[in-house]
């Protein structure tokens, strides 16, 4: 999602505020409708329209082309007398909310064997994510690992696997990926399940598999953010930050990708204001999933280096290289960068036809500070360090809530993408 204007949605939280639910009580959505409004040159007479109705939640700030934006039933009509050029994106976001939390349960594997592919038909529970990364690890003993990243603030294992190859266990540069920094983004983690999955089951069937394992230790965190994650399918569908509380302050959570301790200081591209979607917190790397994520990354730049990190989110379909900070720096290799990026583009295009927009992270997107790839890059040396935006892209009738039916094609695509960077890089 493009945050391009982060006061645009001050008006967002506030209404999200408004909504907060008591203790277990879910936000069904239940009526409410998002439109995808286009924008063009009228970027910032459309954005003052919409910021008249009281209670809507933008959904993106990638508002060069377009915004969307969920409205409650009470607003529908007002939003339909401002005369913008809109489709609709979500007739019914409750219902939509609806068919997704329609999880199927999940079978645990028998002991050693390979979970279900039928894994990627549905979303599922955060518990049986935990299982099943319990399982695949079993399916796979003598080249993998569960390791700890640390805990989140409410105490929640951050969890991760390790994979190797014919090198033996850590003895070869990282690959390492985060999924599920935001909470609402439950892509991310199907998406780095399916590479793992593909890992896992190609390393003895496929030699171009086994070589990038023979080449690199994998290092897979699904849950950077597991108690919003678990608040994302309990409480609040949206819900974004992690779920730090603190002294003073009614509004939970802070944006772990705006809390890295590098570039925090600066001021453009994070908020100071708690209730906002992309509060920074008040001190560089103060959220609890933050100290034990730091000091594992740091472990990783400290061993045998990390050759690349790609922080998995949603949505837009976006191949983001450094940086965030800045629009106008540019990495050192950025050349071999973006050569790199925009071949992987190619190849998950290959695929089923998505495109993604590929470019530096503040000058394609937006600016961000506190930002997890600015970090790896300079302060853990990593080669390449990218954000990578998954489904749905500008084209499609959906945001956070993507259709189950899209969990194996996304899948599928970054697998091919990835099979080839990886082997190329
Ligand atoms: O804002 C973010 O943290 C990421 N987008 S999201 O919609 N998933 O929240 C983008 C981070 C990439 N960095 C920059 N755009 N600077
Ligand atoms: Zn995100």
């Amino acid at each position: 999602m493009k945050l391009s204007a982060f006061f645009a949605i001050l008006s967002a939280t506030s209404a999200l505020g408004a909504r907060v639910p008591g203790a277990n009580s879910k936000i069904t959505y239940d009526g409410y409708k998002a439109f995808r409004i286009h924008t063009g040159e009228n970027e910032a007479l459309v954005k003052s329209k919409v910021a008249t109705l009281k209670e809507t939640i933008n959904f993106n700030m990638d508002t060069a082309e377009h915004l969307d934006v969920v409205v409650p039933p009470k607003e529908v009509e007002a939003f339909v007398a401002l005369g913008l050029d809109s489709v609709v994106i979500h007739e019914d976001l409750g219902a939509d909310i609806r068919a997704e939390g329609d999880f199927a349960p999940y079978e645990s594997a028998a002991s050693a064997a390979v979970p279900s592919i039928t894994w990627f038909n549905s979303y599922h529970a955060y518990a049986d994510h935990v299982t099943w990364f319990r399982d695949i690890q079993a399916a796979f003993p003598g080249n993998s690992a569960l390791f700890s990243a640390g805990t989140s603030v409410q105490g929640r294992d951050i969890f991760g696997i390790h994979l190797w190859g014919s090198g033996g266990k850590g003895s070869k540069p990282a690959v390492y990926f985060h999924g599920t920094v935001h909470a609402r983004e439950w892509i991310s983690a199907k998406v780095v399940e399916y590479i793992t999955y593909q890992l896992v089951t190609g390393y003895s069937t496929d030699s171009a598999v086994k070589a990038i394992l023979d080449k690199y230790d994998f290092y897979i965190i699904p849950f950077v953010n597991p108690d919003g994650f678990v608040y994302s399918q309990t409480t609040n569908r949206l819900w974004r930050k992690n779920r730090q509380t603190r002294s003073g302050v009614s509004c939970v959570g802070t944006d772990i990708n705006r809390n890295w301790p590098y570039k925090w200081e600066l001021t453009n591209g994070a908020s100071t204001d708690p209730c906002a979607e992309t509060y920074k917190g008040r001190a560089a790397g103060d959220t609890a999933e933050l100290q034990g994520v730091v000091n594992f990354t740091k472990s990783l730049a400290a061993g045998k280096g990390i050759k690349l990190y790609i922080d998995w989110h949603s949505y837009g379909n976006y191949i983001l290289t450094p940086y965030g900070y800045s629009c106008s720096a540019r990495p050192a290799n950025n050349a071999r960068q973006l050569e790199l990026a925009r071949n992987l583009n190619t190849k998950i295009q290959a695929v089923s036809g998505t495109r993604h927009t590929v470019g530096g992270a503040c000058s394609t997107l937006y600016a961000t500070i506190g930002d997890s790839t600015d970090y790896l890059t300079d302060v853990s040396k990593a080669e390449f360090a990218w954000t990578i935006e998954l489904r749905p892209g500008s084209s499609a009738s959906n945001g956070f809530v993507l259709p189950v039916a899209q969990i194996l094609p996304s899948g599928q695509e970054q697998w091919e993408g990835m099979k080839w960077l990886i082997a190329n890089m």
